[in-house]
């Protein structure tokens, strides 16, 4: 068991009888018959064909035929790992969910990052929203927050899913491109189904690139109920918080990452692995049930969101991820969410996408893991279940005696319902009237307002981003597909369908754009938190720097908890003065400037010609990608061709700066500069 984890978690324990291990055992059959050759089939003489009594081969081929399970429908590629909630206060004053009233108790919980629309195998720097599902095993069973990283979503109701899907995957006759946006289909539906207006300008943005999992926020995106135990509920929504602040690719990186399928799951599993635990806070908007109509969208729409600073966030709890499973596929692909599993003190609302999810997911489940998915190990509840629900494909447990039906006098009619004042799961009892229909509701209809609102909140650099995703995107598309989406921005901002315009070669029509002022804050990431913890210096150290003045800056990063990455020639160690040494973590050739946040380029009498070009090549990369870039010792002159301009404002300094190390430390929790006077390009070394 891994040590770092708290013997109490209850999931942990549950899970620990289930672990199997084959290190040091002898080999057997599923049957447990021992093998004494697994490398040759059974056959008659040594030439000739092998004999169908084989059982041991037959076994083996069997069971590999039958290794997959079909992939889910969306959000195939995701990455799970274990962790746990704690709570800061209770909140017994607006809910009765057990896990939401005793600080003192910590949650386990299972979590899976995912990307929407590319199959398993697809690349992880794709432009696409991510999924940010969460399952708290709490003490009355398990509750799933199943959120993604962007507030809204694309459509309004649920029936539209189909579509939005079939338009977003690869294309059906030619079946390409994988797990990507910028094609025909995809375009076309999004400017004819106009409530995606709102969606299409956050899919622009870099949080479609996230940096990694760890710096990515959550959202539940529809309105939930709360409900304490006097039975009076509150409308909320549900936001994850990551304490590293938010943190985006720029879409160069996300194209030359593209080389890399595992970016985000080979960051996740390292910083757990080392003990850099990804932090959230999971918080709340909360609106009374009276005020249900205060606002100039409807709260039941999902493809708005709570402006912060309408509703302001309360921060409810931290959740911790802390281990890394030990089967992908036993825990994270058997994984099963759906947004149904609530707990007592937890309800929905009407939104009509809400609704519709609350089917699909036990639909998809059923067909990807059968009936008796709940029995997985993953999946179980830590609490005891028990009810009269038998048999089916795989069941895992063992239904002991000769009562399957409620009602019964055999058994003492156990099991036996739960009244709701005794912890039983009651209904909220909302009111429901009206009459049959299949229509919009008018108050669903207003699809440009906050579209307009998230435009106007954008800075500078996020605006361009959004005309530069566009121009990409709807660059590869037929002209009419071109144009129809210019016509939905031209509704939001006819600046940014003018921008966009002159690069695709459409026209902004005469219609009217959206008059709304307003902006929100919270929603530009230049406003998120920003430290240096767990970034990653690649510091390119020549043969015979300068030891001890190396040695104490490096201690001082470490100390301020950034990651140093040794990088030299070739693998091995490399040596300074006075006997300091460094193992090598990356050579020029293993290495890549994108899987680092800022570069410290230390020099040496020592220089060679390999180090001097390959530091070049690589800080071009860095100096484009807005990051830090700092030298040491003679490690200037190594730069001096690209000409670069040192000033700690555009984040390139040396160790002439007053407080070299507090100013370097500085620059790196900034993260990219995004002030620099033009780019680089590689002719210029
Ligand atoms: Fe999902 N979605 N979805 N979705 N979704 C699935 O369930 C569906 C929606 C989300 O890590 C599927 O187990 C419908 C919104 C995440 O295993 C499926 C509608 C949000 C995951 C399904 C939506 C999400 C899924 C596929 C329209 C954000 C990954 C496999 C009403 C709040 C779960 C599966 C995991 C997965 C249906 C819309 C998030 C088919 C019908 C809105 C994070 O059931």
């Amino acid at each position: 068991m891994n040590e770092n984890v708290d013997s109490s978690n209850k999931k942990r324990k549950q899970l620990e009888p289930f672990i199997h291990e084959t290190e040091g055992k002898k080999m057997t059959s599923n049957e447990g018959i021992p093998i004494s050759d697994d490398e040759n089939s059974l056959t008659a003489g040594d030439r000739g064909p092998t004999l169908i009594e084989d059982f041991l081969a037959r076994e083996k081929l069997a069971h590999f035929d039958r290794e997959r399970i079909p992939e889910r429908v969306v959000h195939a590629r995701g990455y799970g790992a274990h962790g746990e909630f704690e709570l800061y206060e209770s909140l017994s004053d607006i809910t009765m969910a057990d896990f939401l009233q005793d600080p003192n108790k910590k949650t386990p919980l299972f979590v899976r990052f995912s990307q929407v629309v590319g199959s398993r195998g697809c690349n992880e720097t794709n432009r696409d929203v991510r999924g940010f599902s969460l399952k708290f095993y709490t003490d009355e069973g398990n509750f799933d927050l199943v959120a993604i990283n962007m507030p809204v979503f694309f459509i309004q109701d649920a029936i539209k899913f189909p579509d939005l899907i079939h338009s977003v995957k690869p294309e059906p006759d030619n079946e390409y491109p994988q797990g990507q946006t910028a094609h025909d289909t995809f375009w076309d539906f999004m400017g004819a189904n106009k409530e995606t207006a709102h969606m299409s300008l956050w899919i622009m943005t870099g949080r479609a690139i996230p940096k990694s999992f760890r710096t990515m926020e959550g959202f539940g995106v529809h309105t939930f109920r709360l409900v304490n135990k006097d039975g009076v509920a509150h409308f909320v929504k549900f936001h994850i918080k990551p304490m590293l602040g938010v943190h985006t690719l720029i879409w160069d990186e996300a194209q030359q990452l593209g080389a890399d399928a595992d970016y985000h799951r080979r960051d996740l599993w390292i910083n757990i692995a080392n003990g850099n635990y990804p932090e959230y806070e999971l918080a709340i908007q909360i609106i009374k049930e009276e005020d249900e109509f205060a606002f100039d969208f409807d709260i039941l729409d999902p493809t708005k969101l709570w402006p912060e600073e309408d509703v302001p966030l309360r921060k409810i709890g931290k959740i911790t991820i802390n281990r890394n499973v030990d089967n992908a596929f036993a825990e994270t692909e058997q994984s099963a969410f759906h947004p149904g599993n609530i707990v007592r003190g937890i309800d929905f609302s009407n939104d009509p996408l809400l609704q519709g999810r609350l089917f699909s997911y036990t639909d998809t489940q059923q067909a990807r893991l059968g009936p008796n998915h709940q029995q997985l190990p993953i999946n179980r509840p830590v609490c005891p279940f028990a009810n009269n629900q038998r048999d089916g494909a795989s069941r895992l447990i063992i239904d002991r005696g000769k009562v399957s039906y409620h009602r019964n006098g055999l058994a003492n009619n156990t099991p036996y319902p739960v009244p709701g004042t005794q912890g039983g799961f009651v209904t909220y009892p909302s009111t429901v009237e009206g009459r049959k229909v299949r229509q919009t509701a008018p108050s669903f209809k207003d699809h440009y307002s906050q579209a307009r609102m998230f435009w106007n909140s954008m800075s500078d650099v996020e605006k361009q981003q959004i005309i530069g995703a566009f121009c990409f995107e709807l660059g590869k598309c037929r002209p009419f597909v071109r144009q129809g989406m210019v016509n939905v921005l031209a509704h939001i901002s006819h600046d940014l369908a003018r921008n966009v315009s002159k690069e695709l070669g459409t026209t902004v029509p005469d219609v009217p754009e959206s008059t709304v002022t307003k902006s929100s804050p919270a929603l530009s990431l230049m406003n998120t938190t920003f430290v240096p913890d767990t970034l990653r210096v690649g510091v390119f150290l020549a043969e015979g720097f300068d030891g001890p003045s190396v040695k104490k800056l490096l201690d001082t990063l470490v100390k301020a908890k950034l990651q140093m990455v040794i990088v030299h020639d070739r693998l091995g160690t490399v040596t300074g003065t006075e006997g300091v040494q460094y193992e090598v973590d990356d050579s020029f050739l293993t290495g890549s400037s994108l899987t680092y946040d800022g570069v410290l380029i230390v020099g040496s009498g020592n220089i060679t010609p390999y180090f001097t070009y390959e530091v070049q090549k690589y800080t071009v990369n860095i100096y484009n990608h807005f990051k830090p870039i700092a030298t040491m010792q003679n490690g200037e002159a190594v730069l001096e061709p690209l000409n670069l301009v040192y000033d700690n404002r555009i984040g390139i300094m040396n160790d002439s700066s007053p407080d070299f190390a507090k100013s370097f430390i500085d620059i790196m929790a900034q993260q990219r500069f995004w002030d620099r006077p033009s780019y680089l390009y590689p002719s210029s070394i």
